[in-house]
């Protein structure tokens, strides 16, 4: 069983992190479009993980006897002034879904959803790191500034990032 109001916030959040999925995707195209195939590899698998996230939550519900609702995905920004603009943009959506998966674990607790709230707990420890990746490429990009070289190395860096193995 699952409460009325639990079952409601978790489907809102399937949709936070499908649009996840699909802003990612968006940022791909920016840099495929430039050309960048190393960091539009790196969105892509984001975007790909981004998906299962949005998967886990689709079958904890399932598993709870609890209904999916479905509902429209916003469409995603598809224009940046730059790369900074692209990752500050990643970064503040991510302290967002941070943000949002804590009020989460706020209404298990409320209800006393135990379930749930383990459930959130991987989440929790998901949204740390994906925050850290994220500053990380940050600090990197502020290092190499105009140089096109530094550029070109993080492009065949982030390039080099393979999916992590699925598990929903
Ligand atoms: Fe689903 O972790 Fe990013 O948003």
């Amino acid at each position: 069983m699952i409460s009325a109001k639990m079952l409601k916030v978790l489907n809102s959040h399937l949709n936070e992190e499908f649009y996840s999925s699909y802003l990612y995707l968006s940022m791909a195209a920016y840099f495929e479009a430039r050309n960048l195939k190393g960091l539009a590899n790196w969105f892509r698998i984001q975007s790909s993980e981004e998906q299962l996230h949005g998967m886990k939550f689709f079958n904890f519900i399932l598993q709870k006897g609890g209904k999916v609702t479905l509902s429209d995905i916003a469409a995603p920004k598809i224009e940046w002034k730059s790369i900074q603009e692209v990752f500050a943009d990643t970064l503040k959506h991510e302290q967002k879904i941070s943000g949002l998966i804590n009020k989460l674990v706020d209404v298990a607790m409320i209800e006393k959803d135990y379930a749930t709230n383990t459930f959130l707990q991987w989440f929790v420890t998901e949204q740390v790191e994906e925050e850290a990746n994220v500053e990380e490429i940050i600090q990197k990009i502020e290092m190499i500034g105009d140089n096109k070289s530094g550029l070109y190395m993080l492009d065949n860096e982030l390039g080099a990032r393979v999916a992590a193995p699925a598990v929903v």
